[in-house]
């Protein structure tokens, strides 16, 4: 790249821009031309009409003004980042997958995490389903995972997706609301889809509103099919499972953190792995063969359900480790397109009728959003394993085949041809029967696995679940869709209908929605909750500091000591930026001004204040609302004396429980750290 000395330029009142000097790079124009002013558009003399030969102008502007491409019709508010996938157990003996056969081998991955039904500029803690796509880019093509953090789906059938869109996202009429599920269109919809039963309990449940990327799960959703080198194939469901452990928010946390922090999902991602703190998830399968899948209650093939991981557990596989973010968001988490249809020799589809249709819309989706059947060309999408084939030409074409045939089979010797042996063969199952459009007999039951999912929850997950379902359709205005939904949750659970219609203030319970199949009783699956599966661990936690000037450091010291032995992270928050001042005149710089650092942004949180710094905070707003929104959402608290003393009144009406800790020295602080390893104090909710 051309270098030239430093040149200063003055553009417009004088002022004086930065310019290529001996380090930067000389601008240029796409094709390489030298820029002498990028500052002004070339006109006649000083205040003249602009002219129309001007190329740098038009050529800046014509790209800008093309800067946009279209958002992903669902999933468009995502954030990605790079890792590798490393085999810990070979699955040879049921998938002959390059992927699957040798222990210690490491594969490059990228992951997009994401939210359904927000627009791209949505806030991250909408209620909404995670959706978590892995590219694998494997010796032997690309192979998409394109799960989400819940592992069924609303609907059976690939042909009503776009209705079940259309239903969740923005009316079309008012353009709102968008991001949230909380309206009429979308519980309309709903509840004349019996089939998406199941899925309400998940998406009410504290899984649609989690703490971070790094605390989901991820699942598959379908039934897909493994199959070994002999030919042999067996169904699989994969699972993500998050080695940091699962954890959500609470609601009134959620709305706050979108005020607070609309980001808030993706600075998280983006300051664990910049940190190095790298977040990694073992992949799971559940590995059944036929006769399960005839015998299980349920079918298989039937992405509304599951199979619970007590009947077929869940065997770790590898494990991924994300440590890498991009370098540029557009170029790869915008540009990276996910499809069904990439599969590997060793993976195959399943008949799922939603899989199936997913299997065109993916490939079809990227034509509209990347614009050109090239989107493989760009780097974030390219096989990084050799890759041969005679396609060619078409819009922003990169690749195309050397040499004079581009055709076979030809004579001139030129060309990949296919591979019998290691090429992709579909599963031969046999297939046979009239044409027709028909749902299956087998995908009857819609209530069922709703009652589990409700039964397999612990009091606190229930009691959130009915407050979801009453906040989204105390926004519903139609009565009648709102007692339609109580009318299904009468098939799930009597107790649960009853809350929901009482706490919606309805005066009689409309009558059961008449099932098209009677809901059986299965057992409870423990799996299912994400409390009776929390990690104990502050790991990866992030701890909110509130000081004030004239405290005592060494008390921070210890603090901070003790959060980083526990793996956490500390944020200093003060009522100015630039810090506080210890009572021996130490300087200890802020990460947070009060008023932009809620509470909610926090895992647990502590307050060490002066006397004169705790007076001082209880006639401050923010500084009240810091400690009683804690204390409302369950964190541990760790109080110096001062604090205590002159400030908790002043925010809390209750006593200190047994979550709030008194902190004076390096114990308190070591054993307070401890106890937010549970992560919430629970027992306050009673
Ligand atoms: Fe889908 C995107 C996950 C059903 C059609 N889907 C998309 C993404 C995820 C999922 C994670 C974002 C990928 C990315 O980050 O770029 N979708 C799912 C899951 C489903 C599901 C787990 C059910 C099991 N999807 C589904 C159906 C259809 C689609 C039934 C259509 C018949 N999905 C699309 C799409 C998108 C998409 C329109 C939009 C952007 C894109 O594909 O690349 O093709």
């Amino acid at each position: 790249m051309t270098k030239r000395k430093n040149k200063n330029l003055t553009g417009n009142g004088g002022e004086t821009h930065q310019t290529a000097g001996d380090d930067l790079e000389v601008m240029t124009t796409q094709v390489g031309m030298p820029i002498s002013d990028d500052q002004n558009t070339l006109k006649i003399a000083t205040r003249g009409p602009h002219l129309l030969e001007d190329q740098v102008f038009r050529e800046k502007l014509f790209h800008f003004d093309h800067e946009r491409i279209p958002e992903r019709v669902v999933h468009a508010r995502g954030y990605g980042a790079h890792g590798t996938f490393e085999l810990t157990e070979s699955l040879s003996d049921l998938s002959r997958a390059d992927i699957f056969q040798r222990v210690g081998e490491k594969t490059d991955v990228f992951v997009r995490f994401s939210t359904v039904a927000g627009n791209k500029g949505s806030p991250d803690l909408a209620r909404d389903v995670r959706g978590f796509a892995v590219k694998f880019y494997t010796k032997e093509g690309n192979w998409d995972l394109v799960g989400n953090n819940i592992p069924v789906f609303f609907i059976q059938d690939a042909i009503k997706f776009p209705d079940l869109i259309h239903a969740a996202k923005q009316e079309p009429d008012r353009g709102f609301p968008q991001a949230q599920t909380a309206h009429d269109n979308f519980w309309d919809f709903i509840s004349l889809m019996p089939e998406a039963m199941h899925m309400v309990m998940w998406i009410m449940s504290d899984r649609t509103i989690p703490r971070s990327f790094r605390f989901m799960e991820g699942f598959g959703v379908h039934t897909f099919r493994l199959v070994n080198a002999k030919g042999k194939s067996s169904f699989v469901k994969f699972h993500w499972k998050p080695k940091q452990g699962m954890q959500s928010v609470l609601w009134d946390e959620a709305v706050k953190i979108n005020g607070a922090d609309p980001d808030f999902h993706r600075r998280d991602l983006w300051d664990a792995i910049q940190m190095g703190n790298y977040p990694q998830w073992d992949l799971g399968v559940q590995v059944f063969d036929e006769d399960f899948a005839d015998a299980f209650p349920f079918d298989v093939l039937d992405a509304t359900k599951l199979i619970p991981e007590e009947a077929v557990p869940v065997r770790i596989v590898g494990t991924m480790t994300l440590n890498r973010m991009v370098d540029n968001f557009f170029a790869e988490t915008e540009q990276v397109a996910f499809q069904t249809g990439n599969i590997v020799p060793g993976i195959d589809h399943s008949n799922d009728p939603l899989l199936q249709g997913r299997n065109f819309s993916y490939l079809d989706t990227q034509l509209k959003r990347l614009g050109s059947p090239n989107f493989n060309h760009i780097p974030i999408n390219a096989a990084k394993c050799p890759f041969a084939h005679l396609q060619q030409d078409g819009h922003m074409a990169m690749y195309n085949p050397v040499g004079r045939a581009n055709y076979e089979p030809n004579s001139h010797g030129l060309g990949p041809r296919e591979d019998p042996e290691r090429g992709f063969r579909s599963y031969e199952t046999e297939e046979a029967g009239p044409k027709q459009r028909v749902r299956s007999e087998s995908f009857a039951d819609h209530y069922s696995q709703a009652r589990q999912f409700y039964l397999s929850q612990t009091d606190i997950e229930q009691s959130h679940i009915v407050d979801a379902l009453v906040f989204e359709l105390s926004k519903v205005d139609a009565e009648a869709i709102r007692a339609r939904v109580v009318s299904h949750l009468r098939n799930i659970d009597a107790d649960l209908a009853e809350a929901v219609a009482d706490d919606l203030g309805m005066e009689k319970l409309p009558e059961p929605a008449t099932p098209a199949k009677s809901p059986i009783d299965t057992d409870p699956s423990p799996a299912l909750s994400i409390l009776a599966n929390a990690p104990e661990s502050f790991a990866g936690r992030k701890l909110g500091v509130l000081l004030t000037d004239g405290i005592d450091a060494k008390l921070f010291d210890a603090l901070k000591e003790a959060a980083e032995a526990a793996g956490a992270i500390v944020e200093v928050v003060a009522e100015k930026v630039g810090g506080v001042t210890s009572n021996r005149r130490r300087k200890i710089p802020a990460d947070q001004k009060l008023d932009g650092a809620p509470s909610v942004l926090y895992d647990a949180v502590a307050i060490i204040a002066s006397k004169e710094g705790a007076e001082k905070l209880s006639g401050m707003h923010v500084a009240k609302t810091f400690l009683a929104d804690a204390h409302a959402h369950m964190k541990f608290i760790a109080l110096s004396a001062a604090a205590q003393e002159e400030f908790w009144n002043a925010a809390v009406y209750a006593e200190p429980d047994e979550g709030v800790h008194m902190i004076e020295g390096a114990d308190d602080a070591g054993s307070f750290l401890s106890a937010c390893g549970k992560l919430r104090f629970w027992e306050r909710d009673a």
